[in-house]
């Protein structure tokens, strides 16, 4: 038997950020040895018109769905059977079976031998599902499909699944519920030590959900000599320990989601605890620890208006962010805002994933204090200020005392040129 992984990417153009997608390394690492395998990655390589395969196994977003569907129907035209799993096909399964022979809900790798048994005797179901929480010891990422591809040199690895909060734009709440699981800091540390790349990237949506395993996990990787990235909550800043003990094990950046200088907007998203910790003080002891930030907001809460952008990019330029990502509010399927937004009938196009007059970046909903073209207007206009030349070269330069190494500058560099020319690639452009 044969499989073909395949990852879609959102259009038809290359991306300069992919990273391994683990996903399929961990369902190559619980797949019997006899099964070949294959992968197909859009955003480093055109995926072959005809595929030579017994299964198409498809990784689904919900930005990429269209894409994925696309690709489906095409391969179900040659008469392959496709397979989807991932955070889309979870939370609309039924709009999925319209292009999939079958559905994987949640997390897969209890059930991904089974299915290939299904699929191997003709009797592949339409759905299966994984009950989140499942225990993540001994699982085995294989990535032996990567060898070869064009994958940038950070190398995501994973050590839990979950959050202990339940923000209303974010789609993990959706997918994993209350459940919090983590793998042995052991098999992590191992993991990571053995890799090839000293550059790695905590995929976590919160590495700070369960802190004594967290405390574990950084005695393990000091002394690895690895320099790794992560997306942590704001309230870890309160803990100036904890901040010491990741700069110490190689922690040189992380993504924080600080969304909004507003805080009834932070009580909207329920993220209320953020208005516990003032930003600027919780950066500076990020920066004095030599960690980088890098600072994530969205646009077009209730209570943002025309002045909002300019706002936000004088804070992020003044707080001396390495990195950000300014976002305009967009709905996903299964979370609490798009259930509010449905409700309150403010959603310009209901499926926004699969409408060709959507293009990446662009207002999905009406605000309630601009319009929806000045949210689309104003991330672009944001996004640019941020990312101008003269700024990056300013914060390569001069960057925060604390983060002043070669290391951090050459990653400050790499990255800000690497996430500009993503968005130009991207903002403005049809799925699919
Ligand atoms: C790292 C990361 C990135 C990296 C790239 C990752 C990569 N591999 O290249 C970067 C930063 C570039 C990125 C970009 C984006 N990302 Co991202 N990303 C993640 C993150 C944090 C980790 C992904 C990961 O490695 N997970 C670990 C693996 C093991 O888990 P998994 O993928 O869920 O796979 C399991 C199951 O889902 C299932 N499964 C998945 N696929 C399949 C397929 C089959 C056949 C089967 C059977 C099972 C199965 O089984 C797997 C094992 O149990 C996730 C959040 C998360 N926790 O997953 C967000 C996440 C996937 N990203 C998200 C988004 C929105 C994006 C962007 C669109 C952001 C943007 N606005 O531009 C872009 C899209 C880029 C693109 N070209 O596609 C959203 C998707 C939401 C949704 N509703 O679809 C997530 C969930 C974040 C969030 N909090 O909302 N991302
Ligand atoms: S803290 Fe981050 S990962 Fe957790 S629910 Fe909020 S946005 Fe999602």
């Amino acid at each position: 038997m044969k499989i073909s992984f395949v990852r879609p990417n959102l259009g038809d153009w290359r991306s300069p950020d992919a990273m391994e997608p683990l996903a399929f390394a961990v369902l190559k690492g619980v797949t019997p040895s006899d099964v070949e395998c294959e992968l197909w990655d859009e955003r480093v390589e055109p995926v072959p018109q005809h595929l030579q395969t017994d299964l198409v196994a498809l990784t689904v977003e919900t930005y990429t769905a269209r894409r994925a569907y696309a690709l489906a129907d095409r391969f179900r035209r040659q008469g392959l059977r496709v397979v989807a799993g991932g955070y889309h096909p979870t939370f609309l399964p039924q709009e999925g079976l319209q292009h999939f022979d079958a559905v994987v809900c949640g997390d897969a790798e209890a059930l991904w031998p089974g299915i290939l048994r299904d699929a191997a005797a003709g009797r592949l179901q339409s759905i299966y599902r994984q009950p989140a929480g499942a225990e993540m010891r001994g699982l085995n990422y294989d990535r032996s499909l990567f060898a070869g591809k064009a994958y940038g040199k950070v190398t995501p690895v994973q050590f839990s699944r979950g959050c202990r909060f339940a923000c209303d734009f974010c789609s993990i709440h959706a997918f994993y519920g209350r459940s919090l699981s983590h793998r042995p800091v052991d098999e992590v540390v191992a993991e990571a030590c053995a890799l090839r790349s000293r550059y790695l990237f905590l995929v976590d949506d919160n590495l700070f959900v369960n802190q004594d395993a967290l405390r574990t996990l950084l005695d393990g990787l000091r002394g690895c000599g690895l320099r790794w990235g992560c997306q942590i909550s704001l309230d870890v800043a309160g803990d100036e320990r904890l901040l010491a003990a990741m700069a110490e094990s190689g922690c040189v950046a992380a993504l924080v989601g600080f969304e909004s200088l507003d805080g009834a907007n932070l009580v909207q998203m329920r993220k209320k605890w953020n208005t516990r910790h003032p930003y600027s003080e919780a950066i500076a002891r990020f920066h004095a620890h030599g960690i980088m930030v890098y600072g994530s907001f969205i646009f077009g809460y209730d209570q943002d208006d025309s002045d909002v952008f300019a706002r936000t990019v004088d804070f992020a330029l003044q707080n001396e962010l390495f990195l950000v990502n300014f976002s305009a509010l967009t709905p996903t399927p299964a979370s609490a805002l798009y259930a509010r937004m449905e409700k309150e009938e403010r959603l310009l196009y209901p499926h926004w994933w699969l409408d060709s007059a959507y293009g990446y970046g662009d207002a999905v909903y009406r605000p309630r204090l601009l319009t929806p073209e000045q949210l689309t207007a104003g991330c672009r206009w944001a996004r640019a200020q941020f990312f101008r030349y003269s700024n990056i070269a300013r914060r390569v330069i001069w960057p925060p005392p604390g983060c002043t190494s070669l290391n951090h500058r050459l990653i400050s560099l790499l990255a800000n040129y690497t996430s500009r020319r993503t968005l130009d690639r991207k903002l403005g452009r049809s799925l699919g």
